[in-house]
Parts: C-alpha cells; structure tokens; sequence
C-alpha cells in the first residue's frame, strides 16, 4: 500500500459529505447541553471504540482500528460517579456504560438469570437473578436508574471515520457553550488513514485482477482545531497507544507541542490495563484553594499515585510524566476488580477543578 497527500481539517470538511444523521444528532446534544448548564453540572464528552474506513462506497470491505471500547466505557461510568454529565460518542455495538458488565461475551447475560416458580403447579413461571449475582447485578441497575432519572448520560454513535470527525467537530463546538466546564476525553482509536469518496470504488472491488493496490490519504490532524477553533478553554484530554513502549513518551509530548492541549494519557496496547503515563507540560504549583471555591459538586479525590503508593514522577525541561499503576487481580484479595480508569478519572476530575478555579 502507498500512502498519499494529506488533508487539512478545512479541505477535508469542504470535500467529504457529513452523515445524514448529523442534524438531528447535533439538535439532541444541543438539548442535552442546555439541560446541564441548566443543571450546573460539569459536562465530559467521552469518545470510545474505533474508527473504520470503508473501501468501497457501497461498502463490502473495510479497514478498522483496534479498541473494544472498555476504557471508554468504562471511564464514562466513573465520570458519571463523579458528578458529571457524559456524551458517550462511541463506536456502534462497542462496550457501552452498564451494560458493559454483561457483554455477551465475558458475562453472557443469560447466565444471571433463573426461572422462578417452576412445578409450583400453579401453572406460572417467573423470572429472577440468580441469588449469586444478585448484588453485583443490583449495583450496577442501581446505578444506571440513577443516570436515567438525572439525564445525566447522552449517546451518540459513529462507524467510519468520516462519521468520527463530523461528531467530533459538531460536538465540541456545541459543549464549548460551557467553556472550562466542559472536557474532552478522546479515548477512541482514530484511523490515521483514509480513502476520500471520490477515490472510493462505487461498487464491491472484484477480486479478478489479482493483487490490491490502494493509496490512502492522511485523515487531519484535527487536534490542533479542536483546540484552537472548535472549543473555548475547555479541558482536553487525548489517548496515545503505542505498541513500542519506548515510543509513548516521546510521541505523547510532541502531541502537546503540536496542539497544545492539556493531558496526554499515553497507553501501551499489552499493559494498558494495568498502567498508563499522564504525560502534560510542566507548571508552576498551584495555590490552595478558596474554601468557598473548594465546596462545589466536584469531589476533591486524592491523587491515584498517592493512594496506590506507586506513583513515580520524572521531570524534564518542560513535561512532567506521572505513572498511574494498579495491582495485577491476583495479587488484590478484594472480590471486586479494580479498574484502572477509576484512577484515571479521580485524576481528571481532581485536574479539571483545578483547571475551573485557577483559569490554568
Ligand atoms: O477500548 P479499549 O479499552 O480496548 O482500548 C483503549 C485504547 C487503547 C484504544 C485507548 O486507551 C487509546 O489509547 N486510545 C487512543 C488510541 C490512539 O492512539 O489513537
């Protein structure tokens, strides 16, 4: 495969078609986003799952990124927990907050399940959970009548990345209403490159001529708008996996220097779950808070290094890195599992407040 030009975010919106479904997605999150600012309420967009990229226009193959959407989904839930309202802009059929817990494949939902009243000989059958499960089960229910009854949680879905980029841009212009209140957790795997549509083969490509070549162009790099254009102080937050550790701090930093936002989370694919560097430019401390400031809705939880006694923080000349790690399951003896993006969010949130007071 050859790779070939690359677009800028302006060329690339002025010849790529918006999805049909944009308008009305956009009115819903304009709702949504009146509703919390009504509410008072900090608001995070959280993207998750990854982005395909179709090779034909009636599309029969296409090329997809790695992500089962777990980070997302599950960052969503603690966010929620958190106080804040959540876009969850996600992959269609990816991981889902809640629902997660009893994905088909790692807790067949069935399974917690049990026919009630059977040869009572009263001729009616119900259903129940099963009593093992139950409590598990109840949490988690819990917790999701809760968002339900607050609205506190808005979903959006995308498949390719053409879809990706005009949420993305129709999303953030819209949270941008609440400025600093506002963040943006970019935890979907984004295609690097694409085919633009007038590339694209109309119908399935035959396979008769042998071997596939395919030049594909470079989606833009629309950090640098999103951060300059599409939103106003808000809080950014970008994902960067890499398969070479060695690569993730090096590339984390120049995604800083290049855009200019304020965290880079930089993961490696076999560990991820396990650890993750916080990688931002260096400031100077913070003073403490104003104790009427320091009272709002946001919990001041305490900084997952600490807790975890793991933390180790190595300072250059203008980045600070800070690893955030957790204990492998075996090793815990609670039942629960813990899960690292509960860490990962404390820490935003903890950031995002200060963000709010200190305009920095
Ligand atoms: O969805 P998942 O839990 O399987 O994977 C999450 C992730 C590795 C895709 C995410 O943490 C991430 O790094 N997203 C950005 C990927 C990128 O560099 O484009």
């Amino acid at each position: 495969m050859h790779q070939s030009t690359s677009f800028s975010a302006e060329s690339y919106f002025a010849t790529q078609s918006a999805p049909p479904s944009l308008a009305q997605d956009i009115a819903d999150v304009q709702a949504f986003v009146a509703r919390q600012a009504a509410a008072n309420r900090n608001v995070v967009l959280v993207t998750s799952g990854g982005t395909t990229v179709p090779l034909e226009l009636n599309v029969v193959r296409f090329l997809d990124n790695f992500s089962a959407g777990t980070r997302g989904a599950t960052s969503a839930e603690y966010f929620l927990k958190a106080g804040y309202a959540v876009i969850f802009m996600h992959r269609q059929f990816s991981l889902q907050p809640f629902s997660r817990h009893y994905s088909h494949s790692t807790n067949p939902f069935l399974d917690f399940l049990a026919v009630e009243g059977e040869g009572d000989g009263d001729g009616t059958v119900g259903i129940t959970a099963d009593k093992r499960t139950d409590a598990d089960l109840l949490a988690v229910l819990t917790a999701y009548k809760g968002v339900q009854m607050a609205g506190s949680l808005h979903t959006l879905t995308f498949v390719t990345v053409n879809d990706y980029l005009w949420l993305l841009r129709a999303v953030s212009q819209e949270l941008s209403l609440l400025r600093r209140r506002a963040m943006y957790y970019l935890a979907a795997a984004v295609s690097d490159f694409f085919l633009p549509r007038q590339k694209m083969s109309e119908h399935k490509i035959q396979s008769g001529k042998g071997s596939l070549h395919i030049e594909m162009d470079q989606v833009p790099k629309v950090l640098k708008p999103m951060v300059e254009e599409w939103t106003r102080d808000g809080f950014i937050v970008s994902f960067k996996l890499e398969t070479d550790d060695r690569l993730l701090i090096p590339k984390a930093r120049a995604a800083l220097e290049r855009y200019g936002h304020q965290v880079v989370i930089g993961n490696d694919l076999h560990t991820r779950k396990m650890q993750v560097v916080f990688v931002e430019r260096k400031r100077k401390p913070l003073p403490p808070l104003p104790p009427e400031e320091n009272a709002g809705p946001l919990p001041p939880p305490k900084s997952p290094a600490d807790a975890h006694g793991a933390g180790e923080e190595t300072e250059s000349m203008t980045f600070v890195e800070s690893w955030l790690r957790i204990t492998p399951p075996a090793a815990t003896t609670s039942t629960q599992v813990k899960e690292i993006e509960e860490d990962i969010v404390a820490e935003l949130v903890r950031r995002h407040a200060a963000w709010i007071v200190h305009d920095r």
